[in-house]
């Protein structure tokens, strides 16, 4: 697991070996104190160098680890020994030095680093804090305010940024071990008093308090409730107050806090989720690591819509030529200047030059004959799109894919528009679509595997994350949005406010609660929706029927604001007010609350007091049961997919672990017991009628949630 040689005649190389990411088991701890130690004794050695087996350094503690019984040597000593040592140490930085990778590098008294490496202390996108001692040794080298910024975001700096913060003492474009072999044979036999980072005295700034304070502000408006980045400002707080030994007792303090919480858990979860989704499955057979996708060099766009332009964006960036088609001229002027805009602001933040000559624009729908994939953003309406898919079949060259943006319609169908169905999927991608992270991988029932292992592909080259999903209205996200939405609209007919209910949401942690979120999707967009289900039915009717549609309770509230011309933030009103069409600031609509009361007059109903544990039950336990039998259908492999799709699409706290996950953490049963109670409340809403699968997972004893997949496999065989 560590392995100690002796190169160019003085230098002990330990090479730390634990692939893919040399993470710190039990196992590799034992490894660097054995090697360590033999180093240190070995009088033909005068000077070590730290390097990870394949190209990285070392991907910190071993995730998988935690929440079991932890043997081996602890990190803290571990690391206190290599800095304590009299030979120096020079850690050779290739591919990530992440975490307790970078707290070990941080004991040795001299880092070299790779050009192209990657350097943080993401401990807190875990839901913990540096605590092998890298709260109180990274403050003390590169002071209070840079240290706070990287420990509190985790965020990964390239190598050019920790030279210049002073994190690395040297960067190389060639081999990183002989350039740091060549390193260790210059130090050997110096001083290394003034290299210790433990003993340096942290540089306290003139307004510490201030400072703090800020920072404080700063995490908890942007953290939503999650308690890890807090306690990473406490520990940086420590190492600049107190001295090192009991900054580092105040870091185990706030870690030991932190190790066991639920939060840590929840964000333990999303980490081997997100990477869960990349090993798809389908039904039909097709997997991550069998199913070969074809490469796609050039691709194009239709339709340059909001959409659209975003995904021009997000292919160009990702290097592939782009055709964008769109047949109005005037959508295509504003378009042009719009993805100039999106191009140079994306190059300006990556520091790179601008792609717009990756992007070349058509008016002619022929213009995307020969390219490898197509992908159409236009108007969401079915009868647009099929038109559209029967010219692409006969315009496109053989095997070209042919992808859909749409948010919910049938995939399949879309499909028997062509003459190769197995050349169609769906690309649901979220707005802005170069910015937000999640794609949903739609297959249809006739789907090849090569056209879904293409999509998931190309997700991934733009660096999304790419959720492979079943055919269904709505898919994952938008089915489970529904019952969400419309127990939303409920509540306010009972007697809540929008107010009300977007604040319980959004002090469970959602960015944005789902009035302002509706505000700023547009209330135009689900109606149109309606009315294509043959749903609305206009005016203010009285009377029960008003209220039932299709044999169901159903909210009118959202149609009559839309007759009013409320669409949300681009007319100005909505759900809420704003200062002007475009507005972005939400203040509470006088004129929306005595709508609601008269609503409520004509229609008999008594507005009760509503509190924020009903909001939420509601509110989440309707779109958790639909993610149950979006399991039990099979359109999510499994409880991960759609944990993934939320919290990367939807606003979900991801310290929350995502809807499923949530669901176990509150406990099934209870999930189960409350749903039983507001559908005997509610008997005409079919959404809290609880799924047959959540039955059974708490008659089988409410499994754990990496078990779930048996219970369905089992469901699945018996059908
Ligand atoms: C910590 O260090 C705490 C200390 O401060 C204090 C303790 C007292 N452990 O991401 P990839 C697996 S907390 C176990 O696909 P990439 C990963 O699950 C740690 N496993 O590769 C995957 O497995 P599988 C702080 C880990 O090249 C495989 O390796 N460190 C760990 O795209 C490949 O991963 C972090 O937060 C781990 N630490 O990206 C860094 N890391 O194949 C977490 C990875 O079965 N890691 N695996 O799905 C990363 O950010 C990325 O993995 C990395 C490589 C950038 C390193």
């Amino acid at each position: 697991m560590a392995q100690l040689s002796i190169v160019s005649g003085s230098v002990g190389l330990i090479t730390l070996q634990n692939p893919p990411v040399n993470a710190l088991s039990a196992a590799v701890r034992q490894g660097i104190v054995d090697t360590v130690e033999k180093a240190l004794s070995d009088p033909k050695v005068k000077s070590v160098v730290i390097r990870g087996q394949n190209g990285v350094f070392c991907g910190g503690a071993d995730i998988k680890e935690f929440g079991t019984k932890m043997t081996g040597p602890h990190l803290i000593p571990m690391i206190h020994a290599i800095e304590a040592g009299n030979k120096p140490m020079v850690a050779a930085i290739e591919g990530s030095a992440l975490g307790g990778g970078l707290e070990l590098a941080l004991g040795c008294h001299y880092r070299v680093a790779h050009s192209k490496a990657r350097l943080g202390l993401p401990e807190v996108t875990l839901g913990l804090l540096p605590a092998a001692a890298g709260s109180q040794r990274l403050p003390r080298l590169i002071g209070v305010p840079a240290a706070l910024n990287l420990i509190t975001t985790g965020r990964h700096v390239t190598a050019a940024e920790a030279l210049q913060l002073g994190i690395v003492d040297q960067v190389t474009d060639h081999d990183t071990v002989d350039t740091a072999v060549k390193f260790a044979l210059n130090v050997a036999g110096q001083s290394l008093d003034a290299r210790r980072i433990s003993t340096f005295p942290c540089p306290r700034p003139a307004e510490l308090d201030a400072l703090f304070e800020d920072a404080m502000q700063k995490v908890r408006k942007s953290a939503r409730g999650a308690i890890a980045p807090v306690a990473c400002v406490q520990a940086v707080r420590a190492a600049a107050t107190l001295p090192y030994a009991e900054g580092l007792e105040r870091e185990r303090e706030l870690m030991a806090t932190l190790f066991n919480s639920g939060q840590a858990r929840a964000l333990q979860y999303c980490f081997f989720a997100q990477r869960a989704v990349g090993r798809w499955s389908t039904p039909s057979g097709a997997r991550w690591d069998t199913s070969k996708p074809v490469p796609v060099p050039k691709a194009a766009v239709i339709g340059l819509g909001t959409m659209g332009r975003g995904i021009a964006v997000a292919l160009a960036q990702t290097g592939l030529s782009v055709v964008a088609v769109e047949t109005q001229e005037k959508q295509m002027m504003e378009a042009k200047q719009a993805v100039s805009g999106m191009l140079e602001r994306g190059a300006k933040r990556r520091g790179v030059a601008p792609v717009s000559d990756k992007i070349s624009y058509s008016g002619n729908i022929r213009a995307v004959a020969d390219v490898d994939l197509v992908i159409e953003a236009v108007f969401e309406d079915m009868a647009v799109k099929e038109k559209l898919f029967q010219q692409l079949s006969a315009i496109c060259k053989p095997g070209a894919l042919l992808c859909t943006n749409t948010s919910a319609l049938d995939v399949d169908h879309l499909a028997s528009q062509t003459r190769n169905p197995e050349l169609v999927v769906g690309m649901h991608f979220f707005a802005p679509a170069h910015v937000m992270k999640l794609l949903e991988v739609v297959y249809g029932r006739r789907s090849s595997t090569q056209a879904v292992a293409t999509a998931m592909q190309l997700g991934k080259k733009m660096g999304k994350v790419s959720v492979a999903v079943g055919n269904c209205r709505g898919f994952v996200g938008n089915r489970m949005l529904k019952p969400y939405i419309e127990q939303a609209f409920y509540l306010l007919e009972e007697g809540a406010t929008p107010e009300l209910v977007d604040r319980a949401l959004e002090e469970f942690g959602f960015s944005m609660g789902v009035f302002r979120m509706s505000d700023l999707s547009g209330l135009d967009v689900g109606w149109r929706v309606r009315k294509g289900d043959g749903l609305v039915e206009p005016g203010l009717a009285s009377g029960p029927s008003a209220r039932v549609r299709q044999g169901r309770r159903y909210s009118p509230l959202g149609d009559l604001l839309c007759e009013q011309g409320r669409f949300g933030q681009k007319t100005g009103r909505g759900w809420y007010q704003y200062e002007k069409p475009g507005g972005r600031v939400a203040r509470s609509d006088p004129w929306l609350h005595s709508f609601l009361e008269g609503y409520r007059a004509r229609h008999g109903l008594v507005a009760r007091r509503i509190d924020h544990e009903e909001v939420l039950e509601r509110c989440l336990y309707a779109l958790i049961n639909e993610g149950f039998h979006i399991l039990e259908d099979g359109i999510a492999a499994g409880p991960e997919d759609i944990d993934v799709i939320y919290v990367f699409g939807y606003g979900w706290p991801r310290h929350r672990g995502g809807p499923m996950f949530y669901a176990g953490m509150v406990g099934l049963a209870k999930v189960l017991e409350r749903l039983e109670h507001y559908h005997q409340a509610h008997p005409d809403v079919p959404h809290l009628q609880p799924c047959s699968l959540l039955r059974r997972l708490v008659a089988s004893g409410s499994p754990p949630i990496h078990k779930w997949r048996e219970v369905i496999r089992k469901l699945h065989s018996h059908l």
